[in-house]
C-alpha cells in the first residue's frame, strides 16, 4: 500500500494561534519531544486566522494540523479528532479558573461574588461561542444565554446587592472561548447595575494586568498546564477563585478524515 506522507503536503507546519496562548507553547514543546515532528514548525497568528485555515482544509479535504481546544465550536461545525499525545506534551484535563486582584473583595465586595460564584458547564460555553460563530454580536449572544438559564445565573448573583454604576474592568484574550465566558459574566454584572468595561489583550498582559491591579479580574485561566508559566510568574500576585469550568483540553486536532491518531503517526 501506498503511505499518504501528509507531513509534505502540511509543509511540516502546524497551524498555531496567537504566539503568547499556551496551547502554542505547548505545541513547540511537542515538536521538540517527537520524532515524529523533527523539522516541524509551529506558525503562528490568530484564532480567527486558525479558524479560516482549518475550514478551507476541510472544504478541499485536504490534511491540516491545528492547536486546537475544547469548549470550541468547531467540535460542533466539523467532524474532527485530538491527536494522541502520548509523551503527555498538552498535559491532561484543564480547569478555567477566575483570578481577581488582591483586595477586591474588599473594595467590590458585590463584584468580588459575583465573580466567585460564576460556574458553569462546557455544553453552556459551547452554546454562546456557536450563536458567535454564526454571526450574533457577542454581548447579544450572551444575553441570549442569560435570558434562558436564569436559575444558573441566579445562582451566581445569590447574596449580592444591586450596585449604582461601580466600575468593574475585566481582561481576556480573543479566544472564542473567553470571548463567550466574558461577555456572558460582563452582561450578568450589568443587569447588576455595574458599569463593566472588558478589555482584549495577548495572554501575558492579561494576567500582569490582574497582578498588578490594574484589572478587577478575568475569567480566563487555563490550568493547571496551559498557563503554568503565567500562573508561576504571576499567580502569588493575585487571588484565585477557583474552577469557572471542568474538563477543558488542549492539543493537535486534525479532520476525522486524516488517517492519523497519535501525533507518533506523523512523519518527519
Ligand atoms: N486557548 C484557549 C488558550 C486558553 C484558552 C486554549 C487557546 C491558550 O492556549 O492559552
Amino acid at each position: 500500500t501506498e503511505e499518504v506522507n501528509y507531513s509534505e503536503q502540511m509543509n511540516y507546519e502546524i497551524t498555531g494561534i496567537e504566539a503568547g496562548a499556551g496551547v502554542v507553547a505547548s505545541a513547540q514543546e511537542a515538536v521538540e519531544t517527537y520524532d515524529s515532528l523533527s523539522g516541524w514548525e509551529v506558525s503562528t497568528s490568530s484564532s480567527g486566522a486558525m479558524a479560516t485555515a482549518l475550514g478551507e482544509a476541510i472544504d478541499n479535504e485536504e490534511p491540516i494540523v491545528v492547536t486546537g481546544w475544547t469548549p470550541h465550536w468547531k467540535f460542533a461545525e466539523y467532524d474532527l479528532k485530538y491527536l494522541e499525545d502520548p509523551e503527555g506534551s498538552f498535559g491532561d484535563a484543564e480547569q478555567i479558573k477566575t483570578m481577581v486582584k488582591t483586595g477586591l473583595q474588599d473594595e467590590k465586595p458585590n463584584a468580588y461574588t459575583i465573580l466567585d460564584q460564576f460556574q458553569w458547564e462546557s455544553s453552556d460555553m459551547e452554546t454562546v461561542m456557536l450563536e458567535i460563530q454564526n454571526g450574533a454580536e457577542p454581548a447579544e449572544a450572551a444575553k441570549n444565554w442569560i435570558s434562558n438559564n436564569e436559575d444558573t445565573v441566579s445562582s451566581w448573583t445569590e447574596g449580592t446587592e444591586e450596585v449604582d454604576g461601580t466600575e468593574v474592568e475585566l481582561v481576556y484574550v480573543n479566544w472564542d472561548s473567553e470571548i463567550a465566558s466574558t461577555n456572558v459574566v460582563a452582561e450578568v454584572m450589568k443587569q447588576q447595575g455595574f458599569d463593566v468595561t472588558i478589555t482584549p489583550l495577548d495572554n501575558g498582559p492579561m494576567w500582569s494586568a490582574v497582578a498588578n491591579g490594574e484589572a478587577d479580574g478575568m475569567v480566563a485561566a487555563w490550568l493547571p498546564a496551559t498557563h503554568g508559566s503565567q500562573m508561576e510568574q504571576y499567580g502569588e500576585q493575585m487571588e484565585d477563585l477557583g474552577a469557572n469550568l471542568e474538563g477543558a483540553k488542549i492539543g493537535l486536532v486534525v479532520p476525522e478524515y486524516m488517517d492519523v491518531e497519535s501525533i507518533e503517526d506523523l512523519q518527519p
